[in-house]
């Protein structure tokens, strides 16, 4: 059954964007991905039958022309993010953090705010923002992340209350390892110490995400849920895992 709302993911070419764009498709949205690596996006749109739109949210250009195109907006899942790098305050790589508050907290406020009047136009739109334990705590050698979150979590819980009274609802999903490319990306590519991230535990996939992405969008449009912290069960806090090798 097709319900006509239309849902946006971000980063939606790999991991919890990919399998939160399938999963909406599912229930019936029109869903709009983006991410920068078109080749990915279009497979993906063929598969599930969604619109791929080419998307930096880095780049406010890219922002423009993405939004631009969309005429209506009910679920927006703000995804696209990341992590670089595991370097002490004393060592901090200034691109790295450059590359977390720009992906992170600077992409999320580009594209929120861009869409913002759609999602108020729908009558009922949703904002979900996929943060992360790391949004909750702080942990060594990761504040260019933890801040990045942090800054990204209260951008979205600021807005909140900011549109009190307006027809948007704002999910915060935060999650704890999800066994996606988020550790290859964060380890530049090196695929033993990306595993090492997961070894010994059942870690999240990314469907366990985006069903609960499905799960929040499907409430009826008086439910509003704050905020949703999922781990593991293997995991019980950052750096804290139960390996069982
Ligand atoms: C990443 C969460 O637990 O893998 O956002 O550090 S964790």
């Amino acid at each position: 059954m097709t319900t006509n709302r239309t849902a946006v993911v971000t980063g939606a070419s790999s991991g919890i964007g990919a399998a939160t764009a399938r999963a909406l498709a599912a229930d019936g949205f029109d869903v709009v991905i983006g991410a920068r690596r078109v080749d990915r996006l279009e497979e993906l749109a063929a598969e599930i039958g969604a619109t791929a739109l080419q998307l930096d949210v880095t780049d406010e250009d890219s922002v423009a022309a993405f939004t631009a195109v969309i005429p209506r907006v009910d679920v927006l899942v703000n995804n696209a993010g990341g992590a670089k790098g595991v370097a002490s305050v004393a060592d901090a790589d200034l691109d790295d953090w450059r590359w977390m508050w720009e992906t992170n907290v600077l992409g999320t406020l580009r594209i929120t705010k861009a869409l913002l009047p759609k999602l108020i136009e729908s009558g009922n739109g949703l904002i979900v923002t996929i943060t992360s334990i790391a949004a909750l705590v702080s942990y060594d050698n990761g504040a260019g992340y933890t801040s990045a979150k942090h800054a990204q979590a209260l951008l979205h819980r600021t807005l909140r209350g900011e549109l009190l009274g307006k027809p948007v609802r704002l999910t915060e999903i935060a999650p704890g390892a999800v066994e996606t490319e988020f550790s290859l990306v964060r380890f530049d590519g090196d695929e033993d110490k990306a595993a090492a991230v997961y070894r010994g535990i059942d870690p999240l996939v990314a469907s366990d995400i985006a069903e609960i992405v499905s799960f929040a969008a499907s409430r009826p449009s008086h439910v509003n849920l704050d905020q949703i912290v999922v781990q593991p069960r293997d995991q019980a806090g950052a750096g804290r895992f139960n390996r069982r090798s």
